[in-house]
């Protein structure tokens, strides 16, 4: 295997196993037809990309059956708010901008735009969020994002002033292919500026589950700064992000059009000396990993063997590396309760968890909530005064397996 970025050999430091498509919520009649890979991950000794080894292809995991809509927390909704005022204030002085987003999604962030009367087009390969998207009066292209649809939409709208996206870049693995289309889309002093979440927070919080098949990277800022330079696009700021348990906003621009943040070089420098790209440090991290998954399913027995009921609270992409790596199935967890309609009914990929409707949970509460959902912990709290007031306890494993809140 090479590495996606820069093609120097790359060596796994550890395998989750056999996972599923962590969206693949399936049909309880159709047990025994789901694909799985082996999810084993690498650091590249040369560039620093953290990445999986294997990632399935796109379209088995982005179709018009994808499960995960944006706009289901309110957290998300104020973040996305933030980051259009941010992009408007800071980076669209020029007359009549056009601003495009890669995997927009249902719209959550390029709405703010369109409600400013900025031009803008969302590009989401997705065709069931797009559609969201589109009711909401959002101008979005349902289609993967590369040279070639660069191209198209610098045919007919013109060179945009920032190119955006949120917890997208990370899930594309030619990279590459995205860097030359941002490089052929972006106006001579127009910027590149997306948010992922970050590598450092994962090691540090040992919160292996933001790894799954849809992250085929986890950025850093050196990592970053790697892949794009060799297509004349300079990291030119770096603003870390409180959302998906701590992410990284990155903005470029091109080679030599802007001022450089001191940010970027003391977050490089932070990141050196922590050793964020250090092949041998991820020894380190694949015992964490090892030893978070003994915890929680130790935790989890305990309850059981005292007859506790526990129940699974929000059924996240994330929660199918945990679920799937740690081998927990409904032996141990009753049911996940999920607020997204598509969801409910079926059973978690891989586990076979029953997904069940919000008010399962909230009409009959159970003894102990796992909390899958840990990025939400203080909207869900918040939430969730109920729950407390009647005993019952919520288990984190981020950044320790335990009980919080
Ligand atoms: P949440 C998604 O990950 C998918 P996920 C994606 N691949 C990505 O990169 C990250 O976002 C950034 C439910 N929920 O936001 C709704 C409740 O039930 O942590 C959703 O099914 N009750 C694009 O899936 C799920 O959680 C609640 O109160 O890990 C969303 O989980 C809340 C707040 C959520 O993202
Ligand atoms: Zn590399």
């Amino acid at each position: 295997m090479n590495c996606r970025v820069c093609d120097k050999s790359l060596k796994s430091f550890m395998s989750f196993g056999k996972q599923p498509i962590a969206n693949c919520f399936i049909d309880p009649g159709k047990i025994g037809s789901e694909y799985f890979f082996e999810m084993k991950v690498g650091v590249c000794n040369n560039c620093g990309m953290f990445q999986l080894i294997e990632q399935p292809l796109p379209e088995m995991m982005f179709h018009e059956e994808y499960a995960f809509f944006s706009q289901t927390s309110k957290g998300m909704q104020i973040h996305f708010e933030e980051f259009a005022n941010f992009v408007t204030k800071e980076y669209l002085s020029e007359e009549d901008p056009f601003v495009v987003e890669l995997g927009s999604n249902d719209g959550i962030m390029l709405r703010h735009f369109k409600n400013a009367g900025y031009r803008h087009l969302g590009v989401e390969p997705s065709d069931n969020v797009a559609e969201i998207a589109r009711k909401d009066g959002v101008n979005t292209l349902t289609a993967f994002f590369g040279e070639e649809t660069a191209n198209q939409i610098k045919k007919e709208y013109g060179q945009a002033d920032a190119i955006l996206s949120a917890n997208v870049m990370c899930h594309i693995p030619d990279i590459n292919g995205i860097a030359n289309g941002v490089a052929a889309l972006l106006k001579p002093n127009g910027v590149l500026i997306f948010e992922d979440p970050y590598l450092g927070d994962v090691i540090e919080k040992t919160s292996y589950d933001q790894i799954y098949d849809e992250h085929v990277f986890l950025f850093s800022a050196i990592s970053v700064k790697n892949a794009f330079e060799p297509h004349g696009l300079e990291l030119i700021d770096v603003l870390p992000q409180s959302t998906h348990g701590g992410s990284m906003r990155y903005v470029l621009g091109r080679t030599g059009a802007n001022k450089v943040s001191p940010a970027v070089s003391e977050r490089l420098t932070w990141e050196q000396n922590f050793g964020l790209t250090d092949p041998e440090n991820f020894e380190s991290f694949r015992d964490d990993c090892e030893q978070s998954r003994d915890k929680l399913v130790a935790l989890l027995e305990d309850l059981k063997s005292k007859s506790k009921r526990v129940v699974g609270y929000a059924a996240t992409s994330k929660s199918t590396t945990i679920l799937n790596y740690c081998d927990i199935g409904p032996e141990l967890i009753e049911y996940i309760s999920d607020t997204t309609p598509i969801k409910q009914g079926k059973l978690t990929p891989g586990t076979h968890i029953p997904v069940k409707a919000y008010e399962e949970f909230s009409n009959n509460m159970p003894e102990y909530a796992l909390l899958f959902a840990w990025n939400h912990a203080k909207e869900i709290f918040e939430n969730e005064k109920e729950f407390k007031e009647k005993g019952g306890k919520w288990i984190t494993f981020v950044p320790e397996v335990g009980f919080i809140g």
